[in-house]
């Protein structure tokens, strides 16, 4: 028996061969894996040896030879291929021990050029895997050193490998080559400016951790982690206390991040089922938390909490009074966390890279029931030449902040979806309603029900779809909001338009919705 190694990652690779020694198989082996196997005093051939041609082109061409591709795809059962191998003076090879070249180690590295990438881009090893794998019932091709073992106790126990087990490790290899290819086709497609959609849809995921369950404890579940990404995703954070994260809490985590990095000045968002229920920017973090927390103290319990400045004492010892789920934060004070810790279950999350935007060439994915909607993903907000004042009444300074601060809260908000604001926090959160006028009159009466009687006295409104009548002015201003701002576009425009200066209220059109589903 015959076996060909050659590895980049050469963890448990001498004992491997070591064994595959004592059992009387000839080693076969490329440059560094023999230097490898020489140092460890193990017999090998070298690869140039046994095809007569040396490794060239810094490495390109090792093993891209057809001594060694016919001595691994020649069907042991056919005289034919035998015969012919013989006339060839070609033997068989039986076994392949084949890692490839480490891509995805390569492109996380930090500034890694084009060059460098494509480099390590492996040719001889995926064909070797792929020559091995297709004649899997005469080769043995091992790809994940997790395996090393069951194969040796095999050979051990059996004299040979099963065709059962021959038949995994192809199936493994067919997996691992689609992957890497898909990782390499992957990393190409993100250094293309443009973005366009491909007629087949390939991404690799690989996983970080499986899940207790899924949104219901009878539903199966497992978080992935896209490969190559680095976007201050809650799959970068580090988890420093509480019980594992479940698939409600990393799907929550989401839009809250989202929303969090719409801001630079310190900020506080609070959320629930996907939904921000409390939002509050200030100068200083323990202000933004009070905002976040006092624009809706009922539904923050049992919440979610995402900030973008590091968690001081004082900030925790407020956090620790009521029962939260998760905190995600860009740092935590010594004393911090060990007034957080003091709560076993709390999950406490450090994601330094918190404000680290998503890449805007990225793709949002929806599992449908037999296939998949996927869209660029939502990067836009509103550009300030954009904003169009379209009644009499222009807003003043102070409602343009908080009109810009409502839009940015009502991006993150489930369609149809309200948000009302005063002094950068939300005061009122109309989320999910199948008509506009009723997530309205949910953000007011979530306000009054709240901080009380008025409490959308002197608040600004923005609402993620244009107004279809005239009916939300006409609650905003009972209401006792003073400024509005939505996308504008409906055909009912001049209605809503009228409204407003008929009650002095200003209006902004930003000339871009935000649906969210
Ligand atoms: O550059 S390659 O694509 N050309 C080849 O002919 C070839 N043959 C094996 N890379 C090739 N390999 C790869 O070299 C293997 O997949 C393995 O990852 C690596 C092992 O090289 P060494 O033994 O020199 O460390």
């Amino acid at each position: 028996m015959r076996a060909l190694i050659s590895v980049s990652d050469k963890t448990g690779i001498v004992e491997f061969a070591r064994e595959l020694t004592e059992l009387g198989i000839e080693i076969i082996s490329t440059g560094g894996t023999y230097a490898k196997l020489k140092e460890a005093k193990i017999q090998a051939i070298e690869i140039s040896e046994l095809t007569g041609f040396p490794e060239c082109l810094d490495g390109r061409v090792k093993t891209l030879h057809p001594i060694v591709h016919a001595g691994l795809l020649a069907m042991r059962s056919k005289p034919e291929h035998m015969k012919q191998l013989e006339e060839l003076n070609i033997e068989t090879i039986d076994m392949v021990i084949v890692n490839l070249y480490p891509f995805k180690q390569t492109i996380l590295k930090e500034g890694v050029t084009r060059a460098e990438a494509v480099e390590n881009i492996d040719i001889g090893g995926p064909t070797m895997l792929r020559s091995a794998a297709k004649n899997y019932q005469d080769v043995t091709v091992v790809v994940d050193p997790g395996d090393y073992e069951k194969v040796l106790f095999e050979l051990k126990e059996n004299k040979e490998v099963s065709l059962d087990t021959k038949f995994y490790l192809m199936q493994k290899v067919f997996m691992h080559t689609s992957n890497y290819d898909t990782m390499i086709a992957d990393y190409l497609k993100k250094q293309r400016e443009d973005y366009e959609l491909p007629e087949t849809l390939t991404m690799t995921f690989e996983k970080v951790q499986d899940m207790r369950y899924g949104e219901n404890p009878h539903q199966k579940a497992a978080f992935y982690r896209e490969i190559g990404k680095k976007c201050g995703s809650l799959v970068e954070a580090e988890q420093l206390n509480g019980k594992e994260l479940s698939f409600n809490n990393i799907n929550d985590t989401n839009g809250a991040l989202e929303l969090l990095k719409e801001f630079t000045e310190p900020t506080v968002v609070a959320c629930k089922h996907g939904n921000p229920c409390g939002v509050g920017s200030a100068e200083t973090i323990e202000e933004a938390w009070d905002k976040a927390y006092d624009a809706d103290n009922v539904s923050i319990f049992g919440g979610i909490v995402v900030i973008n400045r590091e968690v001081t004492k004082s900030l925790a010892e407020k956090m620790a009074k009521i029962f939260l789920e998760v905190i995600v934060a860009p740092g935590y004070e010594k004393e911090a966390l060990e007034i957080l810790k003091e709560k076993k279950n709390l999950r406490v999350l450090l994601l330094p890279d918190i404000q680290v935007p998503q890449e805007k060439h990225a793709y949002d994915l929806k599992k449908v029931n037999g296939g998949l909607i996927v869209q660029t993903i939502d990067s836009e907000l509103f550009v300030d030449e954009n904003l169009k004042v379209v009644t009499d009444r222009a807003p003043s300074e102070k409602e343009m902040e908080d009109l810009k601060f409502a839009w940015r809260v009502v991006k993150y908000v489930k369609s149809n979806g309200i948000a009302i604001a005063k002094n950068k926090q939300s005061v009122g959160i109309g989320p999910g309603q199948v008509n506009r006028i009723w997530a309205a009159k949910q953000s007011f009466e979530h306000a009054e029900e709240l901080i009380g009687e008025g409490a959308a006295k002197g608040c600004v409104l923005a609402s993620d779809a244009f107004f279809p009548f005239d009916d939300c002015v006409e609650a905003a201003h009972e209401a006792g909001i003073t400024a509005i701002i939505q996308p504008g576009g409906s055909v009912r425009d001049e209605d809503s338009i009228k409204k407003c200066n008929e009650y002095g209220i200003a209006m902004v059109f930003t000339g871009m919705r935000h649906f969210r589903h």
